[in-house]
């Protein structure tokens, strides 16, 4: 596949980052959230080996955040997702799928209760402000909703619970999974959380102070030298052996959270109010004809731009590749792909034009490891 350079313009945001990222060898960029998000320094397959090895930096700041402030945004917030957030407590980070009227998902950010009355939505790649602010205007919610400046830096891998803890002290290493709280840089203080889209471990450092950011972005650089950090962006090869889902790649608003995985983040039995839960109450009902499961293949390439039909071997279509890459955990092309449901069953075989030849393979469950 010929790849071409990306057009930048004010349209397509740069980060804070970005200038800092040129320097250190960015190879590739995607788009998320009209921003420019890093896709790829060098090897795709050296970035995996050294992020399960040492630690990386990361531009994460297309993790755009919705923030949504006043009397009426706990109720707002509650409105938007299937996960009960009623118990929910400050501090905490929450991973929500954010559904429409038809149990469609519309986003799978990750929640944070700065307060009762105060909360950012940390969003993947899809327009949820103007979904927010058609609810709130619709529903009269007294509530103010903004995109405020806050650009994510991830520091992630195995080393990173080093790297930060020379930074932040030992305070640092008492924040649980998922836990956020905030942290003093030469004066400035940080909202930092254990989170991050890889399995490595790591941190998220949500930078409202840009100068303050930078700066610590360099000096994560400079003492991160005995951890070989490096900078890195999410890893295509990592997230997809560790089955962490990519909004708009293996699932979006055709699909509903049960068909994804999500049942542990469904509260349909609670009494709280969200979109889609009478609808969701039917789909439990009935029963999901789809799913998300992993596929493995007997190739070592791949590389997909779109979906890719999967085939049983009497050539009827089974279901959709939607990722894929060649995994050197397994030694072969692993992919996350919708099934449809009479073809479910675990080793069921599967066949796939790759490259110009038919690939065979087969299905299994999720997560791969
Ligand atoms: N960090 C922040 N914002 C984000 C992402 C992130 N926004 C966009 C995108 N990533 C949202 N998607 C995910 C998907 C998975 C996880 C986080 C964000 C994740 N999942 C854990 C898991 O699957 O093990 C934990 C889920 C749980 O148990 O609560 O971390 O990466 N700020």
């Amino acid at each position: 596949m010929k790849n071409y350079s990306i057009a930048k313009s004010r349209r397509l945001r740069s980060t804070p980052y970005t200038s800092r990222i040129e320097k250190q060898g960015v190879t590739a960029y995607t788009v998320y959230n009209h921003m420019l998000l890093p896709a790829a320094f060098g090897s795709l397959e050296d970035s995996y080996h050294h992020l399960k090895e040492h630690v990386q930096i990361w531009d994460v700041a297309g993790e755009r955040q919705v923030e949504i402030s006043g009397k009426d945004s706990a109720k707002l917030v509650q409105l938007m997702t299937c996960r009960d957030l009623s118990k929910s407590k400050d501090g905490r980070c929450y991973y929500c799928p954010i559904l429409d009227d038809e149990a469609g998902i519309i986003n799978d950010p990750v929640v944070l209760r700065l307060n009762e009355n105060r909360w950012w939505i940390s969003i993947a790649d899809s327009d949820v402000i103007l979904f927010a602010k058609g609810l709130a205007i619709g529903n009269k919610f007294d509530v103010k909703i903004t995109e405020p400046n806050v650009d994510i830096m991830a520091i992630q891998g195995p080393k990173s619970f080093k790297l930060m803890e020379k930074v932040f002290g030992d305070k640092i290493t008492k924040l649980k999974f998922f836990g956020f709280d905030y942290f003093d840089f030469q004066g400035t203080k940080h909202l930092i959380a254990q989170s991050g889209w890889s399995k490595q471990g790591g941190y998220e450092i949500y930078v409202e102070n840009t100068k303050s950011g930078l700066d610590l972005y360099d000096h994560l650089f400079d003492v991160g030298k005995e951890f070989n950090v490096k900078p890195g962006c999410p890893n295509l090869i990592e997230r997809i052996e560790s089955a962490l889902l990519s909004f708009g790649n293996d699932m979006d608003n055709e699909d509903n959270p049960y068909e994804c995985g999500f049942d542990k983040f469904i509260n349909i039995d609670s009494d709280i109010n969200f979109l889609g839960k009478e609808k969701l109450k039917n789909i439990k009902a009935e029963g999901i004809k789809k799913k998300l499961m992993g596929i493995k293949f007997d190739t070592k390439e791949i590389s997909l731009s779109g979906s890719l039909d999967l085939k049983d071997e009497n050539n009827n279509i089974i279901g959709e590749l939607r990722s894929a890459c060649y995994s050197p955990h397994f030694g072969k092309v692993i992919g996350i792909a919708m099934i449809k449901k009479p073809y479910w069953e675990v080793s069921q075989s599967v066949k796939a034009e790759i490259n110009g030849n038919i690939c065979t393979g087969n299905v299994c469950d999720l997560p791969f490891i």
